[in-house]
Parts: structure tokens; sequence; C-alpha cells
């Protein structure tokens, strides 16, 4: 990281989150092969257990051209690593670094949004959509739970199906109440099967990237990251020395305490960072 450090920083991260289905992957695809056209090298990161593109046009697109023609310009990597030291959220941020540093001008994030874990993973981009479908009812209670705040813009994909409007109408409802002053996060419909709705969502996308880089918004959301990142590895690095410099044979003997009620959680940990030097 160190080495890569100086190079990080160029490229443009989007992230997309929304429920299994949604249709992230097929949105991913379409930005992606809208990108391209532009001339643009895209790395995507499918931080999505439930579908890491298995069925998706991209991957379809790769065994068509695969063997002949690798579009080198695009760059795909699952992140399927949950339970992974550190968490998700880390290893997807430094696979974020990698391909910023490799020169991919636009990287697109994909995450199944569901707990903590992913809007951490969100908060890795600068602008994160929230990809919502129709007639689902229960979408937007379920966005309640953290990714609202997230969202820089709502997509309303299978724009296709009924239900459009009400979903619709309960966004623009809720926005009202939720928002703080500033970038108001724009509703976009798209049919990602068929493109519909893409150009206009790249529109906004770019949009939010003018608005960030206008105001402070930038500046203030590379500080958000950069201090989420800051804490959980200073959370990390300090939980690792001090379970070496204690000794296994101490951690076992504490847990067992806790286990057994001795010794509080709260004094064994004490007891460990107290010898931590
Ligand atoms: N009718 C309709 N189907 C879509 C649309 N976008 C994606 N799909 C389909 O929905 C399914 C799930 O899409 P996928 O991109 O894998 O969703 P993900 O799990 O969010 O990544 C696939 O069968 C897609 O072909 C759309 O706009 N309209
Ligand atoms: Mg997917």
């Amino acid at each position: 990281m160190a080495g890569l450090w100086p190079h990080v920083g160029r490229a443009w991260v989007l992230g997309l989150t929304g429920a299994p289905g949604a249709g992230k992957s097929t949105l991913t695809d379409q930005l992606a092969r809208t990108l391209r056209r532009e001339g643009k090298r895209v790395g995507i990161l499918a931080v999505d257990p439930t579908s890491p593109f298995s069925g998706g046009a991209i991957l379809g697109d790769r065994i068509r051209m695969g063997r002949v023609a690798p579009d080198p310009g695009v760059f795909i990597r699952s992140m399927a690593t949950r339970g992974a030291l550190g968490g998700l959220a880390r290893s997807t941020q430094d696979a974020i670094d990698v391909l910023d540093a490799a020169g991919f001008d636009a990287i697109l994030v994909e995450t199944v949004g569901v707990g903590q874990d992913e809007v951490d993973v969100a908060s890795c981009a600068h602008t994160c959509a929230v990809v919502l479908v129709p007639g689902l009812g229960d979408e937007i209670q379920a966005m309640k739970a953290g990714l609202m705040e997230v969202a820089d813009i709502f997509v309303i994909n299978k724009a296709d199906r009924d239900g459009v409007e009400q979903l619709e109408a309960d966004l623009e409802a809720m926005k009202s109440l939720d928002m703080p002053a500033g970038w108001d996060p724009p509703v976009v419909r798209t049919v990602a099967s068929t493109g519909e709705g893409v150009p206009e969502l790249l529109r906004q996308i770019e949009a939010h990237g003018d608005w960030l880089r206008d105001g402070e918004g930038a500046a203030r959301k590379a500080r958000e990251r950069a201090r989420l990142r800051f804490e959980h590895l200073l959370a990390e690095e300090a939980a690792r020395r001090a379970k070496t410099g204690a000794g296994s044979g101490r951690i076992e003997a504490l847990i067992q305490g806790i286990a057994e009620r001795r010794l509080d959680p709260y004094a064994a940990v004490a007891q460990v960072l107290d010898g931590l030097r």
C-alpha cells in the first residue's frame, strides 16, 4: 500500500447497492459498456456473494470475446470474502486502491445492501446508487436500516414493471423527511435489461461528481472515508498487537474466565490492553 498510495486518487468510484435480484449486475454491465465506448478503463468489484456475475451479462460477454480479444479495459473481481480479516469493507477498499493505482478511470462496486458491512462498503464510493425495484413494498422499510443516508442516487430498476409511480412517490416523500440540505438525490428510472435510462443514470452520476468537486462535498467525503478506514485499521491492529503481546495461552485463559463468569469481558480486555506498550 505504501508503494501504491502515491498513485491512488484518480479513479471515480461508483457504488451500486440493493437487494439480490434488483438488477445491479445487469446495470453494472450496461454502465461498463457505455464507459468503454467513451474510452474509459473500467474496474468492477462484485461484492455480492449471492450472485457474483454468475448469470450476469458481463460473464457472457467475457466468454463470448474472452479467448480471442479479452478487453484489457475491463477488469472484474468478485469479493466474496465475508469473514476475511478486516472485513469486506477493508478488502474492498484495498481492491479499489489497487485498481485506482493501476489506472482504471471508473471503478464500479456492486454490493448487496443488507447490513452494516454493506453500508461500510457503500461508503468506499464517491457516488452511491441505491437500486430498488417496484412492487416489493418492503423495499423502503429495508432502506431505513441505513442505506437511505448513503444514497446519492436512487435507481428504480425494472421500470418496465408495475408500481413505478408508487415507489417514486414513496421515495420522494421519504426524501423530503430525511434529507439534509445540499445534494438532492435524484430518482432515475432504468430498465437495465434493455439499457433504457442508463444514459440518464450516467448523467446523474456525472452531475453528482461535479457537485462533489465544486463544493466541499468531495473533501468531506474523502475525510469520512479516511476516518472510517483509519479507525478500522487502528482497532484491528491494536487487537492484533494486544493478542500477540499477551500470548495465545493467556488470551484463552481470559476467554475461559469470561465463559465461567469469573471475569467480566471489559476487565479482560482492559487487562490485555494495559499490557500493550
Ligand atoms: N424485467 C426486467 N428484468 C431485469 C431488469 N434488470 C435486470 N433484470 C433481470 O433481473 C435478474 C437479476 O438481475 P441481476 O443483474 O443479476 O441482479 P443483482 O442480483 O442485483 O445483481 C436477471 O434475470 C436480469 O435479467 C429490468 O430492468 N427489467
Ligand atoms: Mg449481482
